[in-house]
C-alpha cells in the first residue's frame, strides 16, 4: 500500500500485509494516541501536525525495535561491511518507513481517527539534510539498498546539528540560514550512551556519543543501522572551573567541543582547508574504528590479525581517509601489533571510492594542522610516507614521480594518495569516470596496481525515487508487472518495453504524467505564488550550482528564446517551463551570480505579457530532497548538460529516467550509460565529447565563437547592457568576463559558448518532438523500462560481490 497523496489513496489489494492480524489499524491508532500524548502533552486531536508526526514516528520505532535488535545480532555474526561517509543526505524518514512496513493505509486511518490528516503530518517533517548533494544522497540510497538486500552493512557519519543551510531569495540574491533540523525532536535517532567512545586530540579530548538510526528495507524485516556520532564534553561539567569562579571558561570549553559537530561544510566538490573540518573527519572515523575494533575483540579475542576477514570499510571519497592512519594507530598502540602485521590488516580492510576529477576537490592538509591536532597520527603518516618511498624506489619508479605520489609532499598531506596506496580497491562512479581515473587523474596508481581499479556505476533507490514519490506511475507498473515485485527488482521492467505500441498503456502513462504535472503546478503555486501551465513542457535542471554543471548554458537558452519571441511576437513555439533548483556554496561568488542571473531572467520573462504561456521560468527556492520528490515525477525533460568529462556520474539523471523524463545531455558521467541503455533515439545528446575537448580547447576563441553563433552575442551582451539588473553587485559583468576574457579566470573553460549552438539545436528538437504526445510518451516508457541498471540495488550487489565479499544475512 502506498501513499498516493492527499486526493487519491488506493490500496494494493494484491499485497499481503507484512504485519498480520485484523487489529493492525486499531493497534496503530491506540499507540499513535499514546505516543502523541507523550510527545505533545495533550490530546492527539489538539496536537499540531508536527507533534502527530513525532508521535507516529515514535510508533514506528516502537514497532521495528525488536527486528532492529535481531538484525544487528545476525549481522555481527559474520563478515560485515562498514560505509564511512562525512555526508548522508537522508531526507524525510516517516513515509519511507511506513511504506517499508506496509502501514500507509493503517497510518492514514489512525491519523484520521484523531481528526488529523496524513498529508499534513508527512509534510510537517523536516528533511535530514546532512549532505550537500549527489555524494551524500548516494550514501543514503546505498543504505536503503543494503537493508532491502539483507546485507550486513552499517553506515557511519556525523550528527551535524545544522544540516545544509536553508536558502532564501531576497531580491533574487541567495541568502543562507541555519537549518536546525532536529531541535524540535527527532524520533528516528536513538542515543546509545553506553556505546560512547573517547576521541583524543592533542589540544582536547572529546566524548563521542553514537545516535543510531534504523534503516528499514522493503519487503524484509531486516533493519540496518546508520550510526551518527555527536561530540560532547568528557565530563558533564567542569566543577573545578565553576567553583574557582571560572564559570565562563567552563562554558566556553563545552562549546568548543560542541562546535565540532555543529555544522556541515556546505561545499560540494570543492575542498576547504579548515581545521574544524579535519577535526570532524578524525572525530567520526576514530570513534567508528574504536567501536569496530572493540566489537571484534569481544567476539574473537585480542589477536587482531583476522580483523580484515570480518570487516571491510568503504571510504566515501577522501573525507574519511584519516581512518587509514587511525586504524594503524589503534593496532600499533592499543593492541601492540608490529608495523608489518598492522599494515597487512589495514591494506586488506579499506576500499576507496573516488567521486570527482576536479582539481579543486582534492583534499590536501597542511602538515602543520596535523602537527597541531594529532602528532601521533602524523608520525604514522610520516612512517607510511617513508616506507612508500622505499617501496616505490624498489619498483623502479622515478624520483620525481615518487615525490608527486607520496603521502607527504610540499609540506602537505595528500589524502587521495594515502587512499590509493592503502586500499585494495579503487573505484570510480561511472564507466567514463573510471576510465578518466585510469588514464589521467590516477594514472600512476593504475600503472602500478591495475588490479585495484574497478568501476561501480552509481544507482538510486527505486523505493524513494519511484515507488514513493510517484504513486501513480507505481500503480501503473504494478498493473503491468502483475505485482509490486519490481520495487525490489527493477529489472522486471525490462520486458515491459515491448508493450510500447500499446495505445491504452501509453494513454495511461500520459494521464499519469499530466496528473503529476498538475500536482507540481499546484504545489509551486502554493509555495512560491507562481502560476504555470501544466500543458507546457516541464524542462528541469536540479542540482548544486556549479560552473561545470552549466546552469548558465540553460539560462542562455531561455534568454535567447525570449529574444526570439520578442523579435517575432507571433512565433509558434512549444510552450515550456524552465525549472531550476540549486544551492550555491556560500563562498562561491560566481555560482551565486548565476542564481541571481536566473532570478533576473525569471523576472523579465514571467512578467512580459507578450510572452504569455510560451515561456516561464521557475526557480525552486531551498531545493532539497523533498522538493526533488515533487518535481521529478512531473518532469518532461531532464537537463544533464555538464561539460563532458567533468560530472563523475550524476544520479539525478537516473531519477528522471525512472520517472519517464527524457535526457537532454552531454556524453558525460552516467549519461553515457543511460543513452546506451535506452538508445540514442530516446534521448537528446549534444555537445563536445570528452575526448574531443582537449583539442577544441587548445584553439578555442570564445569571442569569435560567440560572434559566429546567431543570437549569442545579444544574449551575452544582455548581461551588461541594461537588459538585466544585478543590483550593482558587478556579478553579471563577472560572468561575462569568465566567458570572454583571456587568462585563467576567463577563457570560458567550461565551453559554454562553444556548446551553445549544439545545445540549442537539441533542446529545440526535444521541444518540437514534445508536440507529438504519443510518440513522446513512448520514449518515456522506454526510458522507464530501461532504468533497471540504475537501481542502487544493482550497484550494491556489485559492491557486495566484487569488493566487499559479503552475503545476505541468514534469517
Ligand atoms: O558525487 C556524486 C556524483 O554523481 C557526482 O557526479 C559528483 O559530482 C558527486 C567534496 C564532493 N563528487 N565530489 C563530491 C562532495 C562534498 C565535498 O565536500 C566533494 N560530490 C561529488 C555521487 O558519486
Amino acid at each position: 500500500v502506498r501513499w498516493a497523496g492527499p486526493t487519491t489513496v488506493e490500496s494494493r489489494a494484491s499485497l499481503p500485509p507484512l504485519i498480520q492480524g485484523e487489529n493492525v489499524t486499531s493497534d496503530l491508532t491506540s499507540s499513535l494516541g499514546s505516543f502523541t500524548r507523550a510527545v505533545a502533552g495533550r490530546s492527539p486531536e489538539s496536537s499540531t501536525p508536527l507533534e502527530v508526526w513525532a508521535g507516529l514516528s515514535a510508533t514506528i520505532v516502537d514497532r521495528i525495535a525488536e527486528d532492529w535488535e535481531q538484525s544487528a545480532l545476525r549481522a555481527s555474526a559474520g563478515r560485515q561491511q562498514h560505509y564511512f561517509s562525512a555526508e548522508f543526505l537522508m531526507g524525510r524518514a516517516l513515509l519511507n518507513n511506513l511504506t517499508n512496513l506496509n502501514l500507509v493505509d493503517d497510518a492514514k486511518k489512525a491519523v484520521e481517527a484523531y481528526g488529523q490528516n496524513l498529508s499534513d503530518v508527512l509534510e510537517a517533517e523536516r528533511d535530514a539534510a546532512l549532505g550537500n548533494g549527489g555524494l551524500g544522497r548516494l550514501a543514503a540510497c546505498f543504505l536503503d539498498s543494503c537493508a532491502t538486500l539483507d546485507l550486513p552493512v552499517t553506515g557511519y557519519g556525523i550528527l551535524y546539528r545544522y544540516g545544509l543551510f536553508k536558502q532564501s531569495f531576497e531580491n533574487g540574491f541567495q541568502h543562507e540560514h541555519p537549518d536546525p533540523w532536529m531541535e524540535e525532536g527527532y524520533p528516528f535517532v536513538v542515543r546509545r550512551e553506553e556505546q560512547s567512545r573517547y576521541v583524543k586530540f592533542d589540544d582536547m579530548d572529546v566524548r563521542a556519543v553514537p545516535y543510531d538510526m534504523p534503516i528499514t528495507g522493503y519487503g524484509t524485516n531486516n533493519v540496518g543501522t546508520l550510526r551518527l556520532w555527536k561530540s560532547e564534553p568528557m565530563e558533564e561539567f567542569d566543577y573545578d572551573a565553576f567553583n574557582s569562579q571560572r564559570f565562563t571558561d567552563a562554558i566556553v570549553e563545552r562549546e568548543r567541543v560542541a562546535d565540532l559537530c555543529r555544522v556541515l561544510y556546505p561545499n560540494d566538490t570543492t575542498y576547504e582547508g579548515k581545521v574544524l573540518r579535519v577535526r570532524q573527519q578524525y572525530f567520526f572515523v576514530s570513534a567508528s574504528l574504536q567501536a569496530m575494533v572493540d566489537a571484534y575483540v569481544e567476539k574473537h579475542g585480542d589477536d587482531l590479525t583476522g580483523f580484515a576477514e570480518y570487516n571491510c570499510i568503504q571510504l566515501n571519497d577522501t573525507h574519511p581517509v584519516l581512518a587509514i592512519p587511525e586504524l594503524m594507530r589503534i593496532l600499533l598502540d592499543d593492541h601492540g601489533m608490529t608495523w608489518e602485521d598492522a599494515w597487512e590488516v589495514t591494506t586488506r580492510t579499506f576500499a576507496y571510492t573516488n567521486h570527482t576529477t576536479l582539481a579543486e576537490a582534492l583534499e590536501t592538509w597542511e602538515y602543520s594542522i596535523f602537527q597541531q591536532l594529532f602528532g601521533r597520527v602524523l608520525e604514522i603518516v610520516a612512517e607510511i610516507d617513508r616506507r612508500f618511498r622505499i617501496d616505490m624506489a624498489q619498483r623502479g619508479i622515478a624520483d620525481h614521480r615518487v615525490d608527486y605520489l607520496a603521502p607527504i609532499s610540499n609540506g602537505r598531506i595528500h589524502m587521495a594518495w594515502i587512499a590509493c596506496y592503502a586500499s585494495f580497491s579503487i573505484n570510480g562512479v561511472a564507466a567514463i569516470h573510471t576510465n578518466i581515473l585510469k588514464k589521467d587523474t590516477l594514472q600512476d596508481w593504475y600503472q602500478i596496481w591495475p588490479e585495484k581499479f574497478n568501476n561501480k556505476t552509481n544507482g538510486v533507490t527505486p523505493r524513494r525515487w519511484l515507488n514513493q514519490c510517484n504513486p501513480r506511475l507505481a500503480r501503473l507498473l504494478d498493473k503491468q508487472v502483475g505485482s509490486d515485485a519490481w520495487v525490489s527488482d527493477l529489472d522486471l521492467l525490462k520486458p515491459l518495453a515491448k508493450k510500447v505500441k500499446g495505445k491504452r498503456l501509453i494513454n495511461e502513462l500520459i494521464k499519469v504524467k499530466k496528473a503529476n504535472k498538475q500536482d507540481f503546478a499546484d504545489w509551486i503555486e502554493k509555495r512560491q505564488g507562481i502560476t504555470i501551465n501544466p500543458d507546457a513542457a516541464f524542462d528541469v535542471q536540479i542540482k548544486r550550482l556549479h560552473e561545470y554543471k552549466r546552469q548558465l548554458l540553460n539560462a542562455f537558452y531561455v534568454l535567447d528564446r525570449y529574444f526570439q519571441i520578442k523579435d517575432d511576437p507571433s512565433l509558434d513555439v512549444t510552450p515550456s517551463v524552465a525549472i531550476f533548483g540549486a544551492k550555491a556554496a556560500p563562498g562561491y561568488f560566481r555560482a551565486k551570480a548565476i542564481i541571481k542571473l536566473i532570478n533576473e531572467i525569471a523576472e523579465l520573462v514571467n512578467n512580459d505579457p507578450e510572452i504569455g504561456d510560451r515561456l516561464k521560468v521557475v526557480f525552486i527556492e531551498n531545493y532539497n530532497v523533498s522538493p526533488a520528490e515533487k518535481v521529478i515525477p512531473a518532469a518532461d525533460i531532464s537537463e544533464q548538460i555538464s561539460t563532458a568529462g567533468k560530472e563523475a556520474s550524476g544520479t539525478g539523471n537516473m531519477k528522471f529516467m525512472m520517472n519517464g523524463a527524457l535526457t537532454l545531455g552531454t556524453l558525460d558521467g552516467a549519461n553515457v550509460e543511460i543513452v546506451d541503455a535506452v538508445g540514442e533515439n530516446n534521448a537528446y545528446i549534444f555537445g563536445a565529447k570528452e575526448e574531443e575537448l582537449p583539442e577544441l580547447m587548445a584553439s578555442y576563441d570564445p569571442y569569435a565563437t560567440m560572434e559566429a553563433t546567431p543570437g549569442l552575442t545579444r544574449v551575452v551582451n544582455a548581461l551588461t547592457d541594461g537588459t538585466l539588473n544585478d543590483g550593482g553587485s558587478g556579478m553579471f559583468a563577472d560572468i561575462r568576463r569568465s566567458l570572454l576574457e583571456s587568462g585563467p579566470d576567463g577563457s570560458d573553460v567550461y565551453y559554454v559558448l562553444g556548446d551553445f549552438a549544439s545545445y540549442r539545436e537539441a533542446r529545440d528538437r526535444a521541444l518540437e518532438d514534445y508536440r507529438d504526445e504519443v510518440e513522446w510518451a513512448r520514449k518515456c516508457w522506454l526510458n522507464i523500462c530501461a532504468s533497471g541498471r540504475f537501481s542502487s540495488d544493482r550497484t550494491i550487489r556489485d559492491y557486495a560481490n566484487e569488493v566487499w565479499h559479503i552475503e545476505p544475512i541468514e534469517k
